[in-house]
């Protein structure tokens, strides 16, 4: 079993205030899908420029100030929720069109959360769609949370990509961004940031930041505890750069060391 995650900087143009696919990254990833092999696939993707800017704008998953500021973030959770499922729509689509048998789940609607970390989700359902021959398609969302303080929370594919990982253990983890790997600072800030080919802890790096767009569930820093988290179950992953031609494909067919290896310590 193989689950891939691809980035919103990368199917969206993450920098726009507005929703905006990069159809052009999106059908060339899905031919690159289509065009590998694998027996089972998950697929989550993030939610760019359709979920952060609203998420941001009516600070979803921050603590609730008063009864006007929780209907304010109750509208800013719908508009989120609804443009991050239109982003699924289209992914689905994109899959469907070269061939890819891509069922849409929905987080929201089987996940809840608790301080923002996942406690519900029964994964019985994609467990059968896998059985059936189906590639599940799951994405960042606008989930409930069960702290009274917060009620709402932001939920990151890459948190997603951890529960995954964690309840279904995979053969292959695969994260798509827009950048070649983790680099020992941020390279869209640092020209002379250098790429790390293994990644065994967070002290490896002198930084690791947010991204330099909008960005309400941490960027880099938030997808490297993930990855951590992972690596400590036994769970290697990678990050590699889906904007390149030909990288995803290479890397479902198996290849590795392509970007950033995440591993645990003990194997090294
Ligand atoms: P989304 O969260 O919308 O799915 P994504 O998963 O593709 O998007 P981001 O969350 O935007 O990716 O994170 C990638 C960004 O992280 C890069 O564009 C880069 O600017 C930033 N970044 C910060 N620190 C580092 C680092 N040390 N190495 C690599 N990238 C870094
Ligand atoms: O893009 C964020 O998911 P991510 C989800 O994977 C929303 O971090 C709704 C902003």
């Amino acid at each position: 079993m193989i689950i891939l995650k691809i980035g919103g900087s990368v199917i969206t143009k993450k920098d726009s205030k507005t929703p905006l696919l990069d159809s052009e990254n999106l059908s060339r990833i899905a031919r690159e899908i289509a065009d590998s092999s694998y027996d089972k696939l998950i697929i989550v993707h993030g939610a760019g420029s359709f979920g952060h800017p609203s998420a941001k704008k009516y600070a979803v998953g921050e603590k609730i100030q008063n009864e006007d500021d929780f209907e304010r973030k109750k509208l800013g959770f719908c508009i989120t929720q609804n443009s991050v499922k239109n982003l699924n729509a289209q992914v689905c689509e994109y899959l469907r069109r070269e061939g890819i048998l891509a069922v849409s789940i929905q987080p929201s609607s089987f996940v809840l959360t608790k301080n923002k970390r996942i406690t519900h989700a029964n994964l019985d359902l994609i467990k059968k769609y896998l059985d059936s021959g189906f590639v599940p398609v799951l994405y960042g969302d606008a989930v409930l949370d069960m702290d009274e303080d917060i009620r709402m929370a932001i939920l990151s594919g890459d948190q997603i990509i951890e529960y995954l990982g964690t309840n279904l253990r995979p053969d292959k983890v695969i994260l798509g961004s827009d950048v070649d790997g983790i680099y020992n600072k941020n390279p869209k800030k640092y020209p002379n940031a250098e790429l790390m080919h293994v990644v065994t802890s967070g002290e490896d790096l002198e930084s690791v930041e947010g991204s330099q767009t909008t960005d309400v569930t941490g960027g880099m820093r938030g997808k490297l505890r993930e990855l951590l988290s992972l690596a400590e179950m036994g769970i290697e992953s990678e990050i590699l750069n889906a904007g390149r031609n030909n990288l995803i494909k290479r890397a479902i067919n198996g290849e590795k060391g392509i970007g950033t290896l995440i591993r645990s310590k003990n194997r090294e």
